[in-house]
């Protein structure tokens, strides 16, 4: 009898930590040994690919990781961001926000499940292909490498509004950027550490140009002047040429690091809202935080993106396994 008891107590407690867990239920489902019977060296071919891919066009990592990030937010790491749009849906992906989203990180996703159809017809998800792809390209431009689980389905819709009322943008105010994280119960450390991403690809003109001219003649305090002249001068023609586009970590851009924020440290932040992440009190420490350990900075970048990876997963029948990562299976939906 007493022993019984106790079988209850630790079952009660065993239920009650798995609730108190984030995100309890989906997490349980998903394995980092979920294709082990059905597709054995699912991940060794992700890895091939993306490796190859990376090394021919070195912009690919960066456009993964912010694909990744932007399909996450949107309502789950779903894959919902890669489907197209037709006549009778603006998708994810083609929301104003999305306009920028580099080809190369589409190409990498669309390239490693082509080579999984070949392996294990019909088995891995687009949204497990983008999971994995992104954590083998940030460890390989000199990122931490942290364990991924699977077993995510794909979306059935992706609608174009969902982009615009989810994603932060360089426009938003501090409060406005904490609230998208925290409404998604990502700390504010989290959403500092996740930002570091920004250690690594571009941002196009428009999306800073209102800050690098002077006004009421001086520049923004938190712009170093040097810094300033020079992204006047790369984005001299970006009203002609909306492609031109510029580093976000001048000083390592291709190196997944932290410089991202011993650069905020002394004003050569690129986005008003990179800037605003030491100007605001909230924010300042985690910034002095990571810019003086990198350790610190990989430990919690891994973690936040784990967490990023589950975040409004699909599985069982909410969701399919996609043949083609940028459509539907069935076409009427
Ligand atoms: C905190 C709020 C954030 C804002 C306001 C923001 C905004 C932006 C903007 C405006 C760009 C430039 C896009 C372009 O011109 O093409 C950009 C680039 C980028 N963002 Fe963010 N971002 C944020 C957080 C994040 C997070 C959390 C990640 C990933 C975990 C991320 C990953 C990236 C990457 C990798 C790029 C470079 C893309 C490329 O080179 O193709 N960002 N971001
Ligand atoms: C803020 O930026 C977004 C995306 O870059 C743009 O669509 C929007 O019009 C901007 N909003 C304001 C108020 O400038
Ligand atoms: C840097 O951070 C790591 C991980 O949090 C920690 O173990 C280490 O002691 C820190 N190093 C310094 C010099 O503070
Ligand atoms: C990368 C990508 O898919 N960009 C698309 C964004 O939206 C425009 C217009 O809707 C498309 O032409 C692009 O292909």
């Amino acid at each position: 009898m007493e022993s019984l008891l106790h079988c209850i107590l630790v079952l009660v407690l065993l239920i009650a930590s798995s609730l108190l867990s984030s995100p309890p239920l989906v997490a349980a489902k998903l394995s980092t040994s979920y294709y082990a019977r059905s597709c054995p060296r699912a991940e060794q071919i992700v890895s091939d690919v993306v490796t190859t891919k990376q090394i021919a066009s070195p912009t690919t990592g960066a456009g993964a990781l912010r694909l990744f990030f932007h399909d996450c937010f949107s309502g789950g790491c779903d894959a919902s961001v890669l489907i197209s749009s037709n006549h009778f849906n603006r998708a994810e992906r083609d929301a104003d926000i999305n306009l920028s989203l580099p080809g190369d990180g589409f190409d990498v996703v669309v390239r490693a499940k082509s080579a999984l159809e070949l392996a294990c017809p019909g088995v891995v998800s687009c949204s497990d292909v983008l999971t994995l792809a992104t954590r083998d390209l940030v460890s390989m431009v000199g990122g931490p490498f942290y364990p991924v689980r699977l077993g995510r389905k794909d979306s059935f819709t992706s609608r174009a509004s969902s982009a615009l009322h989810n994603l932060p943008t360089a426009n938003m105010s501090m409060s406005q950027i904490i609230n998208i994280f925290t409404s998604k119960r990502f700390s504010i450390r989290e959403m500092v550490a996740l930002t570091g991403a920004h250690t690594v690809g571009f941002s196009h003109c428009k999306e800073f140009a209102s800050s690098i001219y002077k006004r009421h003649n001086r520049f923004d305090r938190s712009l170093n002047p040097q810094y300033a002249h020079a992204l006047q001068k790369a984005c001299k023609n970006y009203l002609r040429d909306p492609t031109i586009a510029t580093f976000n970590d001048v000083m390592t851009p291709g190196k997944f690091d932290n410089f991202y924020y011993k650069n905020l440290l002394r004003g050569i932040g690129l986005l008003a809202t990179d800037r605003a992440l030491v100007a605001d009190p909230r924010t300042r420490r985690f910034v002095k935080h990571y810019a003086s350990n990198q350790t610190a900075f990989f430990e919690d970048f891994a973690r936040a993106m784990q967490k990023l990876s589950m975040y409004g997963v699909k599985t069982g029948r909410k969701g399919e396994v996609r043949r083609r990562c940028d459509a539907f299976n069935n076409l009427s939906t």
